[in-house]
């Protein structure tokens, strides 16, 4: 047995693998099931007992120095990315199985487009915002719902911070730092305190537009937006408006499009009325423009909200909101695009 293992020390000594396989071998040689060292084990019983002490010690040493050797030649074959030994080639391209965009990003892309080509730009600010530029600078009244932790997550007292229930919260930043005329859309996450369901989720993203500059009226918001519908869905889309009431536009509205499922026919998407809501509108009420800087006497504003959620929904009938958020591939797969 001793001349055994030490030809097997001497073995295991000299020995290097050029890859996991060769690496692997040499593992199952040594310590597999059948492997020589569990049947030196196995003949340990032979052994005389006055020499057993130092047998044993022989044998872990043996199988201490096969250990040692896989774990040391295994770290330098990472090390090499298993490259040079392997058939596997990182570098290569994919075959065929490239990701989708997120259909969120893909309607979030198409509307920031729509709105980019008559001369919107975009703005981004924090998803964690203090009470002001939430809820007070939009005309919120103290006692408003919204303020309320059921409707809202609060992080902090004192200061007041939670996140942001809208973005209307970037555009009012943006109104903050700039003079009219401004042309903005904010696209981005926002978050409300809402049991999940299938048409509601406690973050969902929105895109809001603002323009404010001398003159701008009622006609402009509705051409604008008239504008939209018919590149977001097709040029036949009908739009209607229904009065509305939010605390920082007066007046207020909500948009709706001819269904695009049916056309305006009439079917289980529309809930048979022919139309449906995609968002809401109206002229910037002039105690928003006040508290953030702008003089109300001189300019006017029309601003608008959107779901993107609810668009990808009706655009691509989508049943179910939660499906956004648990990125199953059999899902996202369903969705490609160029941008
Ligand atoms: C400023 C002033 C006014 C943005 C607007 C809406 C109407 C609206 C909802 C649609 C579905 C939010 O995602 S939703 O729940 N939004 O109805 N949003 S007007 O008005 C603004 C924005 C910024 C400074």
């Amino acid at each position: 047995m001793e001349e055994k293992i030490a030809s097997y020390l001497k073995e295991v000594a000299g020995f290097s693998a050029e890859n996991l396989e060769q690496l692997e071998a040499f593992r199952i040689r040594f310590l597999g099931k059948k492997g020589l060292v569990p049947a030196l084990f196995a003949d340990f019983k032979t052994v005389a007992p006055e020499d057993r002490k130092a047998m044993g010690q022989r044998l872990n040493e043996l199988k201490t120095a096969v250990q040692e050797k896989i774990v040391a030649l295994k770290e330098g074959l990472d090390q090499k990315g298993e490259v040079t030994g392997s058939k596997l080639d990182v570098s290569l391209p994919s075959a065929g199985t490239l990701g989708s965009r997120h259909p969120l990003s893909i309607v979030r892309n198409e509307i920031i487009d729509i709105f980019s080509r008559i001369g919107f730009t975009v703005s981004e600010g924090p998803e964690i915002e203090d009470d002001f530029h939430n809820f007070t600078a939009l005309n919120f009244p103290e006692e408003h719902p919204a303020r309320d932790m059921q409707d809202t997550f609060f992080i902090e007292k004192d200061p007041d911070l939670a996140l942001r229930t809208h973005t209307s919260s970037v555009q009012v930043r943006v109104m903050e730092h700039s003079q009219p005329p401004i042309r903005t859309i904010s696209p981005g996450r926002v978050f409300r305190n809402e049991a999940i369901s299938a048409r509601a989720h406690c973050i969902f993203h929105q895109i809001e537009g603002l323009y404010v500059d001398e003159h701008v009226s009622f006609t402009d918001l509705k051409q604008t937006l008239f504008y939209f519908a018919r590149e977001l869905f097709s040029e036949t889309t009908k739009i209607r408006f229904r009065p509305s009431y939010f605390p920082f536009t007066e007046p207020s509205a909500e948009m709706d499009v001819s269904c695009n499922i049916c056309g305006g026919e009439g079917c289980n998407i529309c809930k048979y009325t022919g139309w449906v809501e995609i968002l809401g509108c109206g002229m910037v009420d002039p105690n928003v423009l006040e508290s953030c800087g702008i003089d109300s006497n001189k300019y006017t504003g029309f601003a608008f909200g959107m779901g993107i959620e609810r668009i990808t929904m009706l655009k691509y009938q989508v049943n179910d909101l939660r499906l956004f958020f648990e990125n199953d591939v059999r899902f996202l797969n369903q969705f490609k695009s160029a941008r």
